[in-house]
């Protein structure tokens, strides 16, 4: 349609060691079958389906620390994801990461903060979710890592996720941006406030503001001074009435139409470098109704107009 064809390349994750309830690393297969590939090719886009990183899965390792459970395995996982996303940026293509657990986004952000800065450019994130996953080990009440990849990201902890490439914060805190939070930890408000993120938009804001206003709002500041942003989607930011297949589902969230509306307006801006759905979860979903939506969210976010 209207937006430029990009080439595109999906990669899946299959990653469930950062979440306490199994079955996200049945995610990528889930979207695939939900006709990801075809949908994007339809709007003009040519896809190469990259296959899945190499994951471990839980029964074969030992959990290791208790208040950053798999910690090691995440890190080797995210390290793969990493790489993969920059071979994809190098090779001129767009990369779609197709989670597993929000853990994966330490991994996929990363790589395109690598990328980015070996032209000596800054990159933007949108954080998509009804949390704002930016616990530490020591703040953690669950000790899963997938409640903690944004902290990693701007620099805090853990270590190993936030040194991946060797070098942190991969993300300035004015270019960071919440967006959909209603379920905040007491301890993550501290973090919020130490890492200096002030562009947080809550569930509330978009009630009283609109959609649009805080999209418009969240992208100018992910795009201030740096090549454009990465957008990370957790499908728990939508009100678990239409996303029912996630493992922390919290009442309250986007509907249908304003999910869709923020990823057209992301499309409008065409300043999205790369993008990445997170926390599918087919074990709990009802005839693939998330992953469907997944399929339509990516769809709106690589350029599907109604007219
Ligand atoms: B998700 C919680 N804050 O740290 C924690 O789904 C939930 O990637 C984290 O947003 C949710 O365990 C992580 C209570
Ligand atoms: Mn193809
Ligand atoms: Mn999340
Ligand atoms: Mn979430």
């Amino acid at each position: 349609q209207s937006l430029p064809p990009r080439r595109i390349r999906l990669i899946g994750v299959p990653l469930d060691l950062g979440a306490s309830r199994r079955g996200v690393d049945m995610g990528p297969s889930a979207v695939r079958v939900a006709g990801l590939e075809a949908r994007l090719e339809a709007l003009g886009h040519v896809v190469t389906d990259g296959g899945n990183i190499s994951v471990a899965i839980a029964e074969t390792k030992t959990v290791g620390e208790q208040n950053a459970r798999y910690l090691k395995e995440i890190t080797e996982t995210c390290t793969k994801a990493a790489e993969m996303v920059v071979k994809t940026l190098e090779e001129g293509m767009t990369p779609v990461i197709l989670g597993g657990d929000h853990s994966v986004a330490a991994g996929s952000v990363s790589g395109v903060a690598e990328f980015y800065r070996r032209q000596h450019q800054k990159i933007g994130l949108i954080w998509i979710d009804a949390h704002s996953d930016i616990n530490t080990p020591a703040s953690s009440p669950s000790g899963n890592v997938h409640g903690m990849p944004l902290a990693a990201l701007l620099g805090l902890e853990p270590a190993s996720l936030a040194n991946i490439f060797g070098w942190s914060p991969k993300v300035a805190p004015e270019n960071t941006v919440l967006v959909g939070v209603r379920d905040i930890d007491a301890t993550e408000k501290e973090n919020i406030k130490r890492a200096g993120v002030t562009e947080v938009y809550t569930m509330r804001d978009i009630d009283e503001r609109g959609m649009r206003t805080v999209m418009e709002e969240a992208l100018r500041a992910a795009g201030r001074g740096t090549a454009g942003y990465h957008v990370s989607l957790d499908m728990d930011w939508i009100d678990p009435e239409d996303a029912p297949g996630v493992g922390t589902p919290v009442r309250g969230g986007a509907t249908y139409r304003e999910a869709h509306l923020a990823m057209e307006i992301i499309a409008d801006h065409g300043r999205m470098l790369s993008f990445e759905i997170v926390e599918v979860n087919p074990v709990i979903d009802e005839h693939n109704r998330t992953a469907d939506l997944a399929v339509e969210l990516i769809s709106s976010a690589f350029g599907k107009k109604i007219l």
